[in-house]
C-alpha cells in the first residue's frame, strides 16, 4: 500500500519508522511519504492559510496551495485558472499572481488514483468498518488541515473530478490539527494489511470487528490468583464451550453497560439463540 501524507509538520510522521509500522515499511508492505504543504507555496512567507470569508476567529487553509499540491500528487492536470485573493501584503500578492498559471483543461486520471482523505472534526466518525474498507486500497493520500480547517471547496472540487474523497473525524473532541487523527487512522488501517501483524488471529476477535461489533470480553493471564483476586473459574475449566459462552455473555453485558449505542446498532441476525436468553 502506498501512503502519501501532506502536512505543514511532516516531521510528525517520523514516528512511523518505529515499531510495527517501521517493520512493515522494511518488509515493503507499506511505503509512506510525508510531504510538506509549504513546498507548494510560491510566496516568501510560504503562507498556507488566510482569514475566514464571512469573518470569525482563526485561519483557514487556502485552496490554491492545496490544489497545486494535490494536483501534483494525484497526477492531475489543473483544470482551471487559479486566481488568488486576500494576501495581506503587496509582495505576497504579486508572488501569488505570478504563480497563477493558465492551465490546460483537465485530462483523464490514472486508473489507480489514490483515495483522498481529509481529517475533519466536523465529519462523520471514522470506524472499524472504514479502516477495513480502506485497508484494501492500493494508495491513500491524506491531507492534514491545521488552524480552523481547510477551504470547503477543496474536497468539493476533487470529488467533482471523480476522486474518491473522504472526510473523517476520530472522535467528539477537538485537536489542533489533522496529524494525530491521520496517525490514528493509519494505524487502524495498516494493521489490517495481510502480513502486518505477527499473529493474524489477533485481529479476528477484537472489539469493533465485523458485523454486530461488541466490546471485547476481559482478558487474564497467569497466575490464576494474584493479590487475592482470582481469574473467573470457568476460564480455568478447560471447557471451550463454556469459555466461549462466558466470554460472549461478558461482551454483551459490557457493551450494554458501556456502549448501549453499539447494542442499538447491532444486526439482530448476529445474535445466536443463547444470546437471546441472556
Ligand atoms: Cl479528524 N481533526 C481535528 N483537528 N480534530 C479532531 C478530529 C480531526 N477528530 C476529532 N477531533
Amino acid at each position: 500500500m502506498k501512503i502519501d501524507i501532506v502536512s505543514v509538520f511532516p516531521e510528525y510522521f517520523d514516528v512511523l519508522n518505529l515499531s510495527l509500522f517501521g517493520k512493515a515499511q522494511d518488509k515493503g508492505l507499506v511505503e509512506v511519504h510525508a510531504h510538506n504543504l509549504r513546498d507548494w507555496t510560491h510566496d516568501v512567507h510560504h503562507s498556507v492559510d488566510d482569514t475566514p470569508v464571512g469573518g470569525g476567529a482563526g485561519m483557514v487553509m487556502k485552496p490554491v496551495v492545496w490544489s497545486e499540491c494535490l494536483d501534483d500528487l494525484l497526477g492531475l492536470e489543473p483544470a482551471v485558472v487559479e486566481r488568488t485573493m486576500g494576501a495581506d501584503d503587496q509582495a505576497d500578492r504579486e508572488a501569488e499572481y505570478a504563480s497563477a498559471t493558465e492551465y490546460a483543461p483537465a485530462t483523464t486520471y490514472s486508473p489507480n488514483r489514490p483515495i483522498l482523505i481529509f481529517p475533519n472534526p466536523s465529519a462523520p466518525l471514522f470506524t472499524q468498518r472504514d479502516a477495513t474498507e480502506l485497508s484494501r486500497a492500493d494508495h491513500l493520500l491524506f491531507g492534514c488541515g491545521r488552524y480552523e480547517g481547510y477551504d470547503a471547496r477543496i474536497p468539493e472540487y476533487y470529488r467533482a473530478q471523480g476522486i474518491d474523497v473522504r472526510e473523517y473525524s476520530i472522535g467528539d473532541y477537538v485537536l489542533n490539527g489533522g496529524e494525530v487523527a491521520v496517525s490514528v487512522m493509519l494505524e487502524a488501517i495498516t494493521r489490517l494489511l495481510p502480513g502486518f501483524m505477527g499473529n493474524p488471529d489477533s485481529i479476528v476477535e477484537e472489539s469493533y470487528t465485523g458485523e454486530g461489533a461488541l466490546l471485547e470480553h476481559r482478558q487474564y493471564t497467569k497466575p490464576a490468583e494474584w493479590r487475592g483476586i482470582r481469574v473467573p473459574d470457568v476460564l480455568l475449566s478447560g471447557d471451550h464451550g463454556k469459555v466461549d459462552r462466558f466470554r460472549r455473555d461478558e461482551a454483551l453485558e459490557r457493551t450494554a453497560q458501556i456502549r448501549p449505542d453499539l447494542i442499538a446498532a447491532l444486526d439482530c441476525t448476529a445474535l445466536n439463540k443463547q444470546d437471546r436468553k441472556t
